[in-house]
């Protein structure tokens, strides 16, 4: 019997122009699917780039390619939620994690002090844990985390004992999430949406899971930011290449 082929499934929409010439990022989005989901897929896309609150798209690129590379399957990294009431709080919360994930607090004020200029770039920027130093030269293109997906039925049980919302949004962020951590050069994630209407983050790593942080930015506001804290003396193509390339399903185990 012939085996099923996969497909990377991928859509960017900018306003005012392709991302290229300086359009203004609306919306990405990722999915696998096989031949025959591809119309869901692709229109599942589309509905997310059209339907945006960050505004109406004038360029989008929906696009499928055949997946040759074998995958792995990753297991999702726990949940907790940490409930805010300010932004202050929210980010009292992110430094007491990324320290727990082994960055002193002198590197992470040296991150944040650069983080409005990061919060230009469509996707994460990467720094190493022990310098604050950003290590990748893509700048306001930044990396963006590839060739991943979650079954909807497994994440929908997923959702269920863990008392989340089987919304897409959370199932996103915690499939790049999961990704990334995986990679042994990976110390840790701190992420925020750039969409004005959403204000909750997170700080994401092996050891401390997927740390949801209730607030951290206001309503309104449209500067998001992505940035993986990683261990500077790892073969930084490799890693890219690994967060871009690498197939990879998440799969919950009851
Ligand atoms: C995004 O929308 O770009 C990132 C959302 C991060 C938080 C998702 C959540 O756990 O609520
Ligand atoms: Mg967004």
């Amino acid at each position: 019997m012939e085996e099923e082929q996969f497909y990377s499934v991928r859509m960017r929409a900018s306003q005012n122009g392709r991302h290229e010439c300086g359009g203004k990022h609306i919306s990405g989005g990722e999915a696998i699917s096989t031949y025959d989901n591809l119309q869901k897929a692709v229109s599942d896309l589309l509905e997310k780039g059209l339907q945006h609150t960050r505004g109406k798209p004038d360029f989008m690129q929906v696009q499928f390619e055949v997946i040759e590379e074998p995958f792995i399957k990753i297991k999702p990294l726990d949940i907790v939620t940490n409930e805010v009431t300010t932004v202050e709080d929210g980010h009292s919360v992110v430094m007491r994690l990324l320290e727990s994930a082994g960055i002193q607090q002198k590197i992470i004020q040296k991150v944040y002090e650069q983080i409005t200029e990061y919060s230009g770039a469509r996707g994460a920027i990467i720094v190493d844990y022990r310098t604050g130093e950003r290590l990748d030269d893509r700048f306001e293109r930044g990396i963006r985390v590839s060739r991943m997906d979650w079954n909807v039925g497994n994440f929908a049980d997923w959702a269920e004992a863990n008392n989340m919302p089987n919304h897409s949004r959370v199932k996103e962020a915690l499939v790049l999430a999961s990704k990334v951590s995986s990679h042994p050069s990976s110390i840790a994630e701190l992420c925020w949406s750039d969409d004005p209407d959403y204000v909750t983050g997170y700080v994401a790593s092996r050891k401390l899971g997927y740390q949801r942080i209730t607030k951290l930015k206001e309503l309104g506001d449209e500067q998001g930011c992505r940035i993986f804290f990683v261990d500077g003396t790892t073969c930084l193509d490799s890693y890219i290449h690994f967060l871009e390339k690498q197939p990879v399903f998440i799969h919950w185990e009851k």
